[in-house]
């Protein structure tokens, strides 16, 4: 709210039809007793020089949107007034015409038609809102349109909005986001260099800015951004970096590939993607939080998850392994399983399982933006580091293994995993296969074997899609050796 009228003990005029009855009866030290009639205490707060009384501004019962009204007691008895009250007519009538679901129903159709309008290309991804349950609140606004209206709190990837309803007539009279959650640029790789560029000679040359490099770089939109001026979301925090967290004050965190930055970007940027396409999936409650990075910070060709402090670290060895977005999705991983099945990956099955869902989670994010390239192949760039042949690749979903050539490996054996959930991807489709993968993940066992996760996994596909895609995942099963 803009306006703040910060007046000394006498407030009354300028009101209109606001009743005041003003009686102050403060004594040095003591909470005020008398404050003007339609207000309600909502905060107090204690500073080092007095106390702070906060009050939501009412009208028949009803709270004024954004009307408030403010005492500051000092210490030595003074006091001071904030008087940020709107004027209301006292003959409004405030009860409600149109019903709280219509109202909601309106909020959250503007709410969407806005949120599809400001994701331009990426349309698909915007969610539905969902208004937070009893948001429909009656409330009055003042000033010279007064009125009654419902408001409507509803979340959508624009983050957190506040809708005023009409509660006569039904029509939108506001609607704002009042998160803080803002959208910054980037410059990244999607989903790497080898792919982008769908070019195999490509090399790191110890992380050398090239020509070829700069123009596999592409410039996006940082969704769901704090506002911090640091690359910290609200699915994506880079806790730690090499040389220090990116910061901008616009929030523009455009770096090329040389300068350590980069990869804070591209961690940024792939993590809160992939959340936003598990939120469209459906799910609200698959590592929905915003997870901790520590980027560049090992020296080591190698990444991780550490789930007793719930953090990603990615090393620099070889191509910066944040250079390869299939790293990240990879560790996100584990991150994944991590939070749905509490201490996931007791067994060697089930860490082979981890490491086969890794790889397959980061080859369904590559579907979408790879035009068919490689597609089964995983960590294409930064594989180029340390194998020889063509296409580079760390690993592959679409390999021959079944149960029969088991090494006790988790990553050898991951590859009889994720072959099993690649051509279940194949038969059924991108947002079918994750969606039941990631619905059968809560089923699993922390210490589970092959068979049993096959299993939970045959059992979401038949609870979710029936009898056919049932057999569809049975039969990708059975060509592992698996059931
Ligand atoms: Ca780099
Ligand atoms: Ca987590
Ligand atoms: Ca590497
Ligand atoms: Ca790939
Ligand atoms: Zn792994």
């Amino acid at each position: 709210m803009g306006r703040r009228r910060k007046v000394g003990l006498a407030v009354v005029a300028g009101l209109g039809a606001v009743s005041l009855g003003l009686s102050f009866t403060s004594a040095a030290g003591a909470a005020p007793v008398g404050t003007p009639d339609g207000l309600k205490l909502v905060r107090t707060k204690t500073s080092l020089l007095g106390k702070h009384y906060w009050y939501q501004q009412t009208f028949k019962g009803l709270p004024v949107v954004g009307g408030y009204y403010a005492k500051h007691v000092g210490k030595n008895g003074a006091v001071e007034v904030a008087d940020g009250r709107d004027a209301v007519p006292a003959d409004l009538d405030v009860s409600a015409k149109v019903a709280p679901e219509a109202a909601t129903q309106a909020a959250n159709a503007s709410v969407t038609a806005r949120a599809r309008r400001d994701a331009g290309p990426e349309k698909s991804l915007v969610r539905q809102p969902e208004a937070t349950s009893g948001a429909a609140q009656l409330a009055v606004i003042g000033g010279p349109n007064a009125r009654v209206v419902w408001n409507v709190t509803s979340r959508s990837t624009e983050g957190v909005t506040r809708s005023l309803v009409d509660a006569k007539t039904g029509s939108v009279v506001e609607s704002k986001v009042i998160s803080d959650n803002i959208d910054g640029r980037g410059s990244v790789f999607d989903p790497n260099p080898v792919v982008s560029e769908q070019n195999e000679k490509l090399t790191d040359m110890n992380d050398k800015n090239q020509d070829a490099l700069f123009l596999a770089q592409k410039n996006v939109i940082l969704r769901n951004l704090d506002g911090s001026g640091k690359l910290n979301g609200t699915y994506v925090n880079i806790k730690e970096a090499k040389g220090g967290v990116a910061q901008s004050k616009n929030n523009t965190f455009v770096y090329q590939r040389a300068n350590d930055k980069f990869e804070q970007v591209m961690v940024y940027y792939h993590i809160n993607q992939t959340q936003e396409y598990i939120q469209k999936l459906g799910f609200t409650d698959v590592n929905n939080e915003s997870q901790d990075f520590s980027v560049d910070t090992y020296a080591g060709d190698n990444s991780f998850y550490d789930p007793s402090t719930d953090m990603i670290t990615t090393g620099e060895g070889g191509v910066d392994d944040a250079e390869d977005a299939e790293v990240i999705w990879h560790e996100y991983g584990h991150a994944i399983q991590d939070d749905v099945v509490p201490g996931f990956g007791e067994s060697e099955q089930a860490g082979a399982i981890g490491e086969g869902f890794g790889d397959y989670w980061a080859v369904t994010n590559s579907v979408p933006v790879s035009k068919g390239f490689n597609l089964p192949c995983v960590m294409d760039w930064d594989a180029t580091s340390y194998t020889s042949g063509e296409p580079h690749c760390l690993r592959r979903t679409d390999g021959t293994k079944t149960t029969d050539d088991i090494d006790g490996e988790v990553h050898d054996d991951g590859e009889i995993w994720s072959r099993a959930l690649w051509d279940i991807q194949q038969s059924l489709g991108r947002a079918k296969a994750d969606k039941l993968i990631l619905e059968a993940t809560f089923f699993y066992d922390p210490d589970t074997s092959f068979a049993s996760a096959a299993q939970d996994t045959v059992q979401a596909a038949r609870l979710l899609y029936g009898k056919a895609a049932a057999q569809t995942v049975t039969d990708a099963f059975k060509a592992r050796k698996i059931l």
